[in-house]
């Protein structure tokens, strides 16, 4: 299927992808696929006011109906799945499971989102007071603003947006300059759940604005945002926390991982494998949750490298589209020149690089797709800190669990972590207070591929911030706490007296 083939089977008319001055490229050969309408900075006001309209009307909806429109999103992101994937595919790079694996995520946070719209519980509250209760109740907080980056162009989206239009908030979306077409193209799926939804959806309850940052800084800017979402860079996060927090909105940060794994002697070997090479090499090592960072232990350090580095040279890198393939290509070429700049920086680090640099041979010309690299290294320097969006595994050995746990927590980041282990005392240690300071702490399994059933997110400079599922959705509204007085007296807390 040739690419404009699959823009039109998501519902793109030719006018939408050539008229305007966004150009698109497809990462897997360089390629202008399109060039999309850029939303004007000029109309970020009425973009903005349009969903505090929206706001006033929605937020009365029953949770239970707004769950509805989920449900029907969730159902036309079913019938829609091929389809969008296949955008994701071309905009994005990811091989066709993976792309598929997105939408999927998008389908599950429906389902979640529909049954939380009829869970949305506050507590009661034993009041100090005769004839007094206390309770809780969880009110819609406005407009929500969801600032997603490339890696997943339409799962992010779909978590905030999921929960936040049944929890009775307008969405309105700046989607990442290098993917808008994914975005668009989710778009079209949610127009399509509004029109069967029918009255009572009120215009500007989702909107999406395609450009580049300034759309986003006037999101972040506005006090008629009070939530802004924001998956990407550190350093953007940097940005927009401050500036979020001083007019008092609420900013939920995903931002960088410097994601590690920690293999103990008794590690199933294979299984460690088999999960290395999903999370550092799927998505091209492209994932916020991607392994950059094993930790192995001194004993098994060589003969695991040695399988990895066998592994690796065998990995089918090429065109995404195509059954078979592994390893896509990355975004840009700018990602591969920062892959190169952090492998020459970890050679100067005293780093044994094996792999890396350019793929040619089988990938389509003018993609930039890299060999993954493994770099063995004599200790956590500089570059093992930082996270670098391209698939390069960092290994470090280890004498004891507990160094092993003081290198796995001695990074900027605190994303996703984990430990292959048999040993229940390794396996509870590294879970426990002491442990791993990551929002994700896994056993047996890889730091990436989350379910969308845990809270996502983490702690130091990945931002802090919670999306997805568990109890997540609590950031998309207010809290009310309310005291009944049903007696005919009028007690005072703490027992103060004030008698007039
Ligand atoms: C991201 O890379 O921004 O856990 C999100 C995972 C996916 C989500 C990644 N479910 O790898």
């Amino acid at each position: 299927m040739t690419s404009q083939e699959v823009l039109e089977r998501a519902g793109f008319s030719r006018q939408e992808l050539s008229g305007g001055a966004l150009p698109v490229r497809s990462p897997i050969d360089g390629g202008e696929i399109a060039r999309v309408a850029e939303t004007p900075v000029s109309d970020m006001p009425a973009v903005i006011a349009r969903a505090k309209s929206a706001f006033s009307a929605w937020r009365e909806v029953p949770a239970p109906r707004r769950g509805e429109l989920v449900r029907l999103l969730g159902e036309e992101l079913r019938a829609a799945k091929e389809a969008l994937a296949a955008v994701v595919t071309l905009e994005a790079g990811k091989i066709v499971s993976e792309g598929l694996g997105e939408v999927q995520e998008m389908i599950d946070i429906c389902d979640f989102a529909v049954g939380l719209s009829r869970q949305i519980y506050g507590l009661t509250v034993a009041s100090e007071r005769p004839g007094h209760r206390m309770m809780e109740t969880w009110h819609p907080l406005g407009p929500c603003a969801v600032i997603s980056a490339f890696n997943f162009p339409v799962a992010v989206w779909a978590w905030n947006a999921a929960l936040a239009l049944v929890c009775g908030d307008p969405v309105i979306w700046k989607p990442s300059e290098k993917t808008p077409l994914s975005a668009l193209a989710a778009m079209k799926v949610l127009d399509r759940a509004l029109a069967r939804f029918g009255a009572g959806a009120p215009e500007g309850l989702a909107q999406i604005v395609a450009g580049r940052a300034a759309l986003g800084e006037a999101l972040v800017a506005s006090k008629d945002v009070p939530i802004v979402s924001a998956t990407g860079s550190t350093r953007m996060g940097a940005i927009v926390g401050p500036k979020v927090a001083a007019r008092f909105g609420r900013a939920i940060l995903e931002l960088g991982g410097n994601n590690a794994m920690i293999v103990a002697p008794s590690a199933d070997l294979d299984m460690a494998v088999r999960a290395i090479l999903f999370s550092a090499v799927g998505t091209a090592g492209q994932r916020c949750t991607s392994l950059r960072r094993l930790i192995v232990h001194r004993s098994i350090r060589d003969a695991l490298t040695h399988r990895l580095v066998k592994a690796y040279a065998s990995l089918p890198i090429g065109d995404p589209r195509e059954a078979g393939t592994l390893v896509g290509p990355l975004i840009d070429h700018a990602a591969l020149d920062r892959m190169t700049a952090a492998l020459h920086r970890a050679r100067d680090e005293g780093g044994r690089v094996h792999g890396g640099g350019a793929a040619t041979a089988g990938v389509p010309g003018g993609g930039a797709y890299a060999r993954p690299a493994i770099v063995e290294m004599p200790g956590q320097s500089s570059i093992v800190r930082e996270e670098t969006f391209a698939p390069i595994l960092y290994t470090l050995g280890y004498d004891s669990l507990e160094e092993a746990i003081t290198l796995q927590n001695d990074v900027p980041q605190g994303l996703s972590s984990c430990i292959f282990t048999l040993n229940l005392r390794e396996a509870e240690t590294f879970l426990s207070a002491a442990g791993s300071d990551c929002g994700i702490a896994n056993v047996n399994i890889g730091p990436s591929g989350a379910e969308i059933g845990g809270a996502f997110g983490g702690e130091k400079e990945t931002g802090g911030g919670r999306e997805s599922g568990s109890d997540a959705w609590k950031g998309y509204m207010r809290r009310q706490t309310s005291t009944v007085n049903f007696s005919a007296e009028l007690p005072l807390a703490q027992g103060v007296r004030f008698e007039v």
